[in-house]
């Protein structure tokens, strides 16, 4: 229960920050976005990531607000750098409760009119195994925040699926191949096929590709030659504080 009151007091006392990682253009190696990734400055603890609070956070029923708050902060820093660099967009993952909270639509839209920001500059995130877990609703969900002009992606792509038939009945734009068949791909050829294989079904159904977990040139050279647009990763850059991607942002301009 000590985690409980820590946690309810640092939404109380807004002990959150929003890192971002940027999502490059492979070609240009350019930010051409970023990720928006919530992290807790714990008064004692120090810096934490999602995986020490976001599973409890959601337990208890507080991630629809902090989910909320991550949207609006990511948004609004979103259209400041947007300032300079025309059409750069955000993504912000969504959680499980967000997805199933009646009133998702009406506050992404609340956010994106507040904010000034461009629908179509927005990229919202779900797991491929949320989106499964009730094909159907997940479809008339998305539908809904579709009418707003944002943009959907499929994060984990390729680790989630037993059978392809979802990515026809869901209205997504972008799949986020996993870190897994990134890293799989420099050890053999026959592990490389299978994040070729990926992009290959990501291409059928006209979804643009996004690859996670980039760590090496090697991996960013064979993504090259697979023809996978836009990546995101340690070898290009770590998540990081707003302030440091705005100078980022400023050196490649
Ligand atoms: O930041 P890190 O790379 O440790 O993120 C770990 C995971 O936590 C990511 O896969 C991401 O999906 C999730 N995550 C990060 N920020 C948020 C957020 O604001 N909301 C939700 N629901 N998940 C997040
Ligand atoms: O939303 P998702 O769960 O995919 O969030 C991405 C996670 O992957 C974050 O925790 C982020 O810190 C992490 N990450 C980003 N780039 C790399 C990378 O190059 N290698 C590894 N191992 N993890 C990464
Ligand atoms: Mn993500
Ligand atoms: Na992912």
């Amino acid at each position: 229960r000590r985690d409980e009151s820590d946690l309810r007091r640092a939404l109380a006392e807004m002990q959150f920050e929003v890192h971002y990682q940027p999502i490059v253009d492979l070609n240009g190696e350019l930010a051409v976005g970023v990720e928006a990734l919530v992290r807790w400055r714990h008064p004692v603890r120090g810096l934490l990531g999602p995986g020490d609070f976001i599973e409890l956070a959601e337990t208890l029923g507080l991630m629809p607000g902090l989910g909320l708050w991550v949207l609006r902060e990511a948004c609004a820093q979103a259209v400041v750098w947007q300032q300079d660099n025309p059409g750069f967009k955000v993504n912000v993952n969504l959680s499980a409760t967000q997805l199933s909270s009646p009133e998702l639509t009406d506050e992404v839209g609340a956010v994106l009119a507040d904010t000034g920001l461009p629908p179509n500059s927005l990229v919202l995130e779900l797991t491929e195994s949320m989106a499964l877990t009730d094909l159907t609703e997940s479809a008339r969900v998305l539908g809904s925040l579709k009418t707003l002009g944002v943009r959907i992606a499929l994060d984990d792509f390729g680790t989630g699926f037993s059978s392809l038939s979802h990515l026809g009945a869901l209205p997504v734009d972008v799949v986020k191949i996993d870190k897994s068949f990134v890293a799989a791909m420099r050890e053999t050829t026959a592990n490389g096929s299978v994040a070729e294989a990926v992009l290959q079904i990501a291409r059928t159904f006209n979804l643009a590709p996004v690859a996670e977990g980039v760590e090496d040139e090697v991996q960013a050279a064979l993504l090259r030659e697979l023809a996978c647009a836009e990546a995101q990763g340690y070898h290009f850059a770590r998540p990081m504080p707003a302030a440091e991607l705005t100078g980022l942002l400023s050196r490649q301009s």
